[in-house]
């Protein structure tokens, strides 16, 4: 589905937690994005507070770019697509605040896997008014680590969580979910498609073993009308404290 048909996926987004967006960018804009972050990693990244970033085990290869609507605010008029941010003012139901531009680059053969997570576990906001829009700048195959989404999750509010020592995700679910996978929704796209998932919505992927990197580009945003939950808070700032993000 593209987004013209926004009544029957704000209708799915609300039911299941989770839409896919066909062709969200063109397979220009696709490239520009592509370029201008091979071009940041390489020539600017060096030079940017550690947080900027998350490596693989390697030591070497960006497993996450954080915060790069600071870090690059140039990258902003690239993203910020005027009917993306009128859609989304309906799913956030308020005026949409981009709070986050980052990136899960799960790189070939060494891209890490995502414990199962709520992201409200790091946004800490309510009412929960707040999603990714999450970009594919590559195919996203069953090979190369797709997210799983268990649908219809975000209807059960925040799960408890628990520290879980990996890095740039450092807090996970104190039980992952036992929908098992196949009843899952499976995010398989092309370049230029997206996911959207509201931020109570369990997720999770796995290792990239594949020849092919899958390289997203995430899109944060909140209602304008959110507000920091203290309880969600403490128990995300006790989590990163133990595990930073580099
Ligand atoms: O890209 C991934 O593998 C995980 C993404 C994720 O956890 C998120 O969008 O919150």
């Amino acid at each position: 589905m593209s987004l013209t048909d926004t009544d029957s996926l704000i209708h799915d987004y609300e039911r299941d937690g989770v839409i896919r967006v066909r062709g969200l960018f063109s397979p220009d804009e696709v490239a520009t994005l592509r370029a201008e972050l091979e071009r940041y990693m390489r020539e600017d990244l060096g030079s940017k507070s550690a947080d900027a970033r998350t490596l693989e085990a390697d030591g070497k290869t960006v497993r996450n770019l954080w915060r790069l609507e600071i870090h690059h605010p140039a990258m902003l008029p690239l993203v910020e697509k005027p009917e993306i941010v009128r859609f989304v003012s309906r799913l956030v139901r308020g005026e949409p605040v981009l709070v986050g531009v980052e990136t899960f680059n799960k790189p070939a053969r060494v891209g890490s896997g995502v414990p199962y997570h709520q992201d409200n576990a790091y946004f800490c906001q309510t009412p929960p008014d707040m999603l990714t829009v999450w970009v594919a700048l590559d195919p996203v195959t069953m090979e190369n680590g797709p997210v799983y989404y268990v649908i219809g999750s975000q209807k059960g509010g925040m799960l408890p969580t628990k520290p879980s020592g990996v890095k740039g995700n450092s807090i996970g679910m104190a039980e992952p979910s036992t929908v098992p996978l196949e009843k899952q929704f499976c995010g398989l796209l092309e370049p230029g498609d997206a996911l959207i998932h509201q931020c109570e919505t369990i997720h999770h992927s796995a290792p990239n073993h594949s020849d092919h990197s899958r390289l997203g580009l995430l899109l944060v945003y909140r209602g304008r009308h959110t507000h920091t939950d203290a309880t969600l808070k403490s128990a995300y700032t006790a989590a990163v404290t133990a595990t930073p993000p580099a």
